[in-house]
């Protein structure tokens, strides 16, 4: 209370200086920042009822804006969800837009509409400066040459991206169309996903080299103590220090506001936090009371604060909407021994929710999701609006009067009152992608269709260790929740309730077949 009456004085003064200088008003369109985490669950920050773990900045955006308790990533993982973010289409229809190797093409067409193309037919200046994770290229990417297409063949003007994820190779930066920083006369790049190329040490060659221990899948080269999956030679000059990416992307980011705070511009600031292999900078391992897991939290909430930070000393704050949620529900161990399930110390990542990372029960998808936008969006207020991050393009693209065009977009809903905190009239349906299943949830039911499972998901599963372990139903069993009465998903209503869970099963065939993309004759393999 008394930090806000201290501040009272001082936002006065932000905004009439803002108004002085003429800069944009928040009448006019705004600029869109959005921080997007990764595998950061439900109940992961401050704001969402963490206690472990401490996320000041996260919880202060909270503060200003709308937390929605019932939003959703389109996917449980992470190539499905980014893919909806930014095309407003349900990755399912896609071909192909599951989890990627570290060498895949681009999933997004380069004639599809997108978040940042939207953006910049309207005359915004668009960025992404974070992990990619959609693939680049037709094919074959050549790491020493022109990498494309990529994030500018898809609307961004600036792109400073980590392609895939921090557990697969290349581990390097792509900047625009080039590896950052690759000296590829001297020490060419070479990756591959195939079998061992090179000399470098791998975690099954060289354990001792390792900071921790790692499966089978994520034994290959090591890069900074770390083993990843997928074996790559050369390139030295360009990798990535883990333990400074949230730095890099985080100054870049501040630079890129910087240089565009006198036109509007569009943010997209993907996290490297808390994806495996977790290595946080120094200052914040053993900070957090979780361990390694909890202290990458912490930094991702570091970001969030240098971020906001950035906008009010230039006085953007009010001109600019900045979003924050996460592309999937939380997992501990991910292939990595790094303590996360032994220092979990009773923190409960997903929140009380059903199940985390993969799986389509909410864990999986219910993520975070704060929109915040002084003096537009209402502050500290709750939503219980169901929205999924598939809606942000077409409530994006109202908010700042873009338009559409027809077939853009086909499953993202303009929700521009619920994003920000106006109205509770949110979705009726939403899709939830889990990694061997959808589910659908219609208001208060969700439904599950019956298995079976694959083996690999079982196991996942069933990681008996894991605080937010959950069993697999046994295949041939449809599941039916009232999630109202029922948020941890514990109770099968599928026998009592037969009739709703066959209208949601008729519902759900429609939705899949109704909105079916058309069939892009340029289909990549
Ligand atoms: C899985 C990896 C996992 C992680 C995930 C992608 C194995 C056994 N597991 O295939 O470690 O990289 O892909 O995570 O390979 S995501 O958040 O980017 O979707
Ligand atoms: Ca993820």
């Amino acid at each position: 209370m008394k930090k806000a009456l201290l501040l009272f004085p001082a936002l006065l003064l932000i905004s009439f200086a803002s108004s002085q200088e003429g800069k944009a008003q928040p009448d006019q369109s705004p600029n869109v920042v959005v921080i997007y985490a990764d595998d950061v669950g439900y109940g992961d920050v401050g704001a969402y009822g963490a206690e472990k773990i401490d996320t000041p900045n996260i919880d202060s955006l909270a503060r200003n804006g709308v937390r929605f308790t019932d939003a959703y990533a389109s996917a449980s993982t992470c190539t499905p969800s980014r893919y909806s973010l930014l095309t407003g289409e349900y990755a399912f229809r896609k071909e192909g837009a599951s989890i990627l190797p570290g060498d895949a093409p681009m999933v997004i067409d380069s004639k599809q509409k997108t978040m940042a193309s939207v953006f910049n037919g309207t005359g915004y200046t668009t960025g992404v400066i974070g992990k990619w994770h959609l693939g680049l290229g037709e094919g074959e990417v050549n790491w020493n040459g022109k990498i494309h297409p990529g994030p500018l063949e898809l609307g961004f003007d600036q792109s400073f991206i980590m392609p895939s994820t921090n557990d697969r190779v290349p581990t390097v930066y792509v900047s625009g169309h080039r590896v950052h920083k690759l000296d590829s006369t001297s020490s060419p790049l070479r990756v591959s996903y195939d079998q061992k190329i090179g000399d470098l040490p791998t975690g099954e060659t060289h354990p001792e080299k390792l900071r921790y221990p790692a499966d089978r899948q994520h034994s290959g080269t090591i890069v900074n103590g770390l083993s990843r999956i997928g074996w790559m030679k050369g390139g030295q000059s360009a990798w990535w220090n883990d333990a400074e990416i949230a730095k890099t992307f985080t100054n870049r980011a501040q630079q890129f506001i910087r240089d565009h705070q006198d036109q509007p511009f569009f943010l997209y600031l993907p996290l490297r936090d808390v994806h495996v292999p977790r290595w946080p900078a120094d200052r914040f391992r053993g900070e957090s009371d979780t361990g390694l897991r909890g202290d990458a939290i912490e930094e991702a909430d570091w970001v969030v604060g240098e971020i906001t930070s950035t906008l009010q000393t230039l006085d953007l704050e009010e001109e600019t909407l900045v979003l924050f949620s996460s592309d999937n529900g939380p997992v501990y161990n991910d292939g990595y021994q790094d303590g996360a399930i032994q220092d979990a110390n009773g923190h409960l990542a997903n929140g009380r929710l059903r199940g985390g990372k993969y799986q389509s029960f909410e864990g999986g998808t219910r993520v975070p999701f704060i929109a915040a936008w002084p003096g537009r969006t209402e502050a500290g207020v709750d939503s219980e609006a169901i929205i999924s991050q598939v809606d942000l393009v077409a409530t994006l693209a109202e908010i700042i009067g873009a338009d559409l065009p027809v077939r853009a977009a086909p499953d993202s809903e303009p929700l521009p009152d619920v994003l920000l905190g106006k109205s509770e009239k949110g979705r009726t349906r939403v899709i939830q992608q889990g990694r061997a299943k959808l589910a659908l949830r219609r208001g208060k039911w969700k439904y599950i269709p019956p298995g079976p499972y694959p083996n690999w998901v079982i196991e996942k599963h069933n990681d008996p260790q894991s605080p937010i372990a959950t069993p697999v139903p046994p295949p041939g069993q449809p599941l039916l929740f009232n999630l109202e009465k029922d948020p941890g998903e514990s109770k099968n209503l599928f026998h009592r309730h037969q009739k709703i869970a066959e209208e949601l099963s008729t519902l759900f065939r429609k939705i899949r077949k109704d909105n079916a993309s058309p069939k892009d004759p340029q289909q990549r393999r």
